[in-house]
């Protein structure tokens, strides 16, 4: 019998980048901009935290807990000895100057950290403060975006440059019969013709064979960007300066549907710094610090979402990409769970907030039993039905 074509995986759309479920972020910006006091105050900040302490990888990158209302009542309600919510690594990378394509300012070291990252936090100063110098002499934001993004694109054209040659030598040699190669040829070719007329590799529209060619080789102009807006403590407060609309405007021109989220990373220490006056601070001032929103909009930003699994001994957060299937999901709980999967038992968290115990919500008519084509939703939480010794050999 013919193989049967799989209709489903060439219909599925396809993403431009890394694809795991342990991914980072890299906080990007030219030198002095609040880049290491953000790093610091959102570790610290997760770190007296219950549920899953920060966890330095080395001095530069650390996981911080994706903050979760549902996985705090869900723990709240087990009292598991062991709560494992999602995560995210977040990398400090040092200040990025004009000229560090061409290696200045140990640019090359700097762009390799930004190769390491699946995605980038842009930090874009707008405070003013004459005790912190600004390397160009004065704040402008736009600039710097302009000078950030103008050096990664640099320096994807000298990796493509490169790229083209190798992937070149091997279209001379197999010509069509190699279409892959031929394939990819023309994909880089055409990203370095777009890179030189100033445009960013994710803001192109791609084909599908063109995504498949690109995530060989993960370009910096290819990876998701939130713009966080780092602003002075009373500017933050009273949301409003005079360059938050300016940049609005720039984003809207070119990078449009960009994320931006302001913050205070003067605010931000000072909630640090005075731990005991940080509540009525807040309430006096009406604002909010805005580290929360940060992780969480990161987070989707790599396109990953969790399910959760529940119980006495343990409430546990799953980071998946979105539209995995219910097998590869239940794969990140164990091998076994992918290999011998039967079912997945799932039901919502609103039904377990209404109903309050498991069997409650099946008496209701709320659990539902899952196939292999399920795709986990946000926030599901499951038990997975799995037997090995019934797998048969293919
Ligand atoms: N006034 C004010 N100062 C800030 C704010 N955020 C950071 N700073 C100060 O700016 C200086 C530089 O901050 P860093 O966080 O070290 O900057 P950076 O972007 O990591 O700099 P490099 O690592 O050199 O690229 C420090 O003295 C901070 O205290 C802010 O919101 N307001
Ligand atoms: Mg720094």
């Amino acid at each position: 019998m013919p193989p049967k074509k799989k209709v489903e995986e060439e219909q599925s759309p396809m993403y431009l980048g890394r694809f795991g479920t342990s991914l980072k972020i890299g906080i990007v910006g030219v030198p002095n901009v609040g880049k290491s006091t953000f790093f610091n105050v959102l570790c610290k900040q997760s770190a007296p935290a219950e549920n899953f302490p920060f966890c330095t990888i080395d001095p530069n990158e650390s996981r911080v807990a994706v903050p979760d209302e549902r996985f705090d009542w869900l723990c709240d309600h087990f009292k598991p000895p062991s709560k494992i919510p999602a995560y995210l690594s977040i990398v400090d990378i040092a200040g990025l100057v004009r000229g560090a394509s061409e290696g200045e300012g140990l640019g090359n070291a700097f762009l390799s950290h930004i190769g390491g990252c699946d995605a980038i936090f842009s930090m874009m100063r707008v405070f003013d403060d004459p005790d912190v110098t600004h390397i160009d002499g004065d704040v402008d934001p736009l600039r710097d975006t302009e000078t950030i993004f103008h050096e990664l694109r640099l320096k994807d054209i000298e990796y493509l440059n490169n790229h083209i040659d190798k992937v070149g030598k091997v279209v001379a040699k197999m010509g069509d019969k190699d279409k892959a190669a031929k394939n990819e040829h023309e994909t880089l070719i055409k990203a370095r013709e777009l890179l030189q007329e100033g445009k960013l590799i994710r803001k192109c529209t791609w084909a599908n064979k063109e995504i498949e060619a690109l995530n060989k080789h993960l370009l910096l102009t290819s990876k998701p960007v939130i713009y966080l807006i780092n602003m002075g403590e009373k500017d933050y407060i009273k949301k409003k300066g005079k360059w938050l609309m300016k940049i609005k405007q720039y984003l809207d021109a070119n990078d449009p549907g960009a994320t931006m989220i302001p913050f205070s990373g003067a605010l931000e220490q000072r909630l640090l710094d005075e731990p005991e006056n940080a509540k009525t601070f807040l309430e006096e001032n009406k604002t909010q610090s805005n580290l929360s929103k940060i992780i969480v909009t990161g987070f989707k930003a790599l396109g990953l979402q969790y399910f959760f699994t529940v119980g006495e001994d343990e409430v546990r957060a799953w980071t998946i990409q979105r539209h995995t299937k219910a097998p590869q999901a239940a794969g990140k709980i164990h091998g076994d769970m992918e290999r011998g999967f039967i079912k997945a038992e799932v039901y919502q968290y609103d039904d377990l907030v209404e109903h309050k115990t498991e069997g409650a919500v099946k008496a209701a008519g709320r659990y539902r039993m899952e196939g292999k084509n399920y795709e986990f939703l946000d926030g599901d939480i499951v038990h997975i039905k799995f037997n090995v010794t019934d797998v048969k050999k293919k």
